[in-house]
């Protein structure tokens, strides 16, 4: 009965159901270099998903009137447009969620963005490397898109960065020629720079290709007020939300999206860790040799703001490259959806440190000044609970 229902679905949406996952020794090595497996596995996924959807009871969100996101370059250049005047909106709008007690303890939001950026440094060691690090980004970039939507008018949805199609120059990239339909420019060159040692990943940084204020395009005039908390070769802030009015800096880095961002490096990642506790380590960077993984990769491949462990959602590309992190955990999850979707290991704090207990779905996740607190297991599945989406 099974195998005919199965039949059934193959050939209506062509599904892999009941078949393993793709692994990378599946496809040549060329084609793990150039995308073509990644985007093989892609098409797999959404087959999946599509069959997946189909068959349960019926809900409002259905695979056809999903939301979809795409890639920054698919999307027509007033869409673009339109989505980075309203991050500039939600820039210039006051605190939504804030009460004037508690801005006292929070000087440095001034904006409605400020109370995501201040959220996430609040919750740094809450979110990374633990259970929930995938559901509460996942989460938090929801939030975001929906209040660009309700706050400030905009009518399409979250783009993505994928950035192993820029893996061989990032800053080359036409998310960052600067024009008004594109992310923003690189940071002011600074020359003569030396390397950086990172003591915390021990690693050697080669300075990028920017490093100082971006230039132009919609983000040139922006004021960033809250962080940087941990960069080198900075001035930090003394405490944790102090007002410290700048510019958004970003120094574009070859290094990092060749080490860590290529299409083998997310296509492995992906295919080559079955379990949550692998599939989350290896993309984090943690508990291997693979240091940054795709995740910080992205962060420090950007570097300036984005590279700041609490501060970074301070730079709108944050949700971008975010929207491709989730992408490819959604794609881990379709794989093998039955195993996958509600798959969850871990605690609450960093590398369990301090040891808490291990997370449930049923745990709350917090969301400070973002929203209301969530429940866990609403974000495992982007055609469940208050989502609705999909990736193209
Ligand atoms: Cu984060």
């Amino acid at each position: 009965m099974r195998a005919a229902m199965v039949l059934a679905a193959a050939t209506a949406v062509s599904a892999n159901l009941g078949m393993l996952a793709p692994k990378t020794s599946d496809y040549s090595a060329a084609d793990v270099a150039d995308g073509v497996a990644f985007n093989d596995v892609a098409r797999m996924a959404t087959s999946n998903m599509q069959y997946n959807v189909a068959n349960r009871k019926a809900t409002d969100c259905t695979f056809e009137n999903a939301d979809e996101r795409q890639e920054w370059r698919t999307m027509d250049t007033a869409t673009r447009k339109s989505f980075t005047d309203s991050v500039l909106c939600l820039m210039d709008m006051p605190p939504t969620h804030m009460t004037a007690d508690q801005s006292a303890s929070y000087p440095g939001v001034k904006s409605r963005h400020d109370e995501y950026v201040a959220t996430h440094i609040n919750l740094t060691y809450n979110v990374h490397d633990t259970a929930d690090f995938f559901a509460w980004h996942r989460a938090f970039a929801h939030f975001w898109e929906k209040d660009l939507q309700s706050l400030c008018n905009y009518t399409g949805k979250l783009p993505y960065w994928n950035w192993a199609i820029d893996a061989q120059a990032p800053q080359d990239s036409s998310l960052f020629v600067g024009d008004q339909y594109s992310m923003g420019s690189n940071g002011k060159f600074i020359p003569n720079r030396t390397d950086t040692y990172l003591y915390e990943q021990s690693i050697s940084m080669p300075p990028g290709t920017g490093g100082g204020c971006v230039e132009s395009g919609p983000f040139s005039n922006i004021t960033l007020n809250l962080g940087p908390l941990d960069l080198p070769n900075t001035d930090n802030v003394n405490s944790s939300f102090e007002y410290n009015p700048r510019c958004l800096s970003r120094d574009l880095n070859a290094f990092f999206t060749l080490n860590y961002n290529t299409y083998t490096n997310v296509t492995t990642t992906m295919l080559d860790n079955i379990y949550i506790e692998d599939f989350q380590d290896i993309f984090q960077g943690y508990g291997s040799s693979n240091k940054f993984g795709v995740h910080g990769g992205g962060h420090w491949a950007t570097g300036g703001d984005m590279a700041d462990f609490h501060s970074s959602p301070a730079d709108p590309l944050f949700f971008l490259h975010h929207g491709q992190v989730d992408r490819i955990y959604t794609i881990w999850q379709n794989l093998d959806i039955d195993r996958r979707q509600t798959a969850i290991k871990g605690t609450s704090t960093l590398g369990n440190s301090p040891p808490s207990a291990e997370m449930q779905l049923s745990d709350t996740i917090p969301f400070g000044f973002v929203a209301a607190d969530q429940t866990f297991g609403d974000f495992m599945d982007t055609f469940g609970g208050p989502l609705c989406y999909k990736y193209l």
